[in-house]
């Protein structure tokens, strides 16, 4: 856990936040500034900055994540029958803002491509 880390207090239960999924190595709560009608983060407990950081011992974790958690919240909100998107913008000129590696489920309306 990284103190200075906001997602690292939420998933961590230091920021009470209501949880839309949550098991002993992930979280996810909904997005503060929706981008869809089904905006959901997911994210490790466990503090890993970005993609590029993720270990070889972190494999299970992210097949975890986006092998069975998804698709499970895909599925309980309702989006798995039309789909949805999942974007892990990574670094500065991904658009990333928060550095806690984080899959943004975004669903409940048509996507557009390409990304802005
Ligand atoms: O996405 C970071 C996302 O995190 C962005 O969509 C806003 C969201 N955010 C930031 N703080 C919070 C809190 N406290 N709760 C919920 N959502 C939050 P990025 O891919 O890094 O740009």
């Amino acid at each position: 856990m990284h103190t200075d880390c906001i997602f690292c207090k939420i998933a961590n239960k230091e920021i009470p936040t209501k949880f839309v999924y949550e098991d002993e190595s992930v979280a996810a709560f909904k997005d503060l500034e929706p981008q869809a009608p089904i905006h959901v983060l997911v994210v490790s407990k466990k503090h890993i900055a970005n993609l590029l950081d993720v270990a070889a011992s972190d494999q299970e974790l992210l097949s975890h994540i986006m092998g069975e958690v998804i698709p499970k919240i895909a599925k309980e909100l309702g989006v798995d029958e039309k789909g949805f998107r999942v974007v892990v913008n990574t670094k500065v000129d991904g658009g990333q803002t928060v550095s806690h590696l984080h899959f943004h489920l975004l669903g409940g309306r048509s996507m557009t491509w390409p990304p802005g």
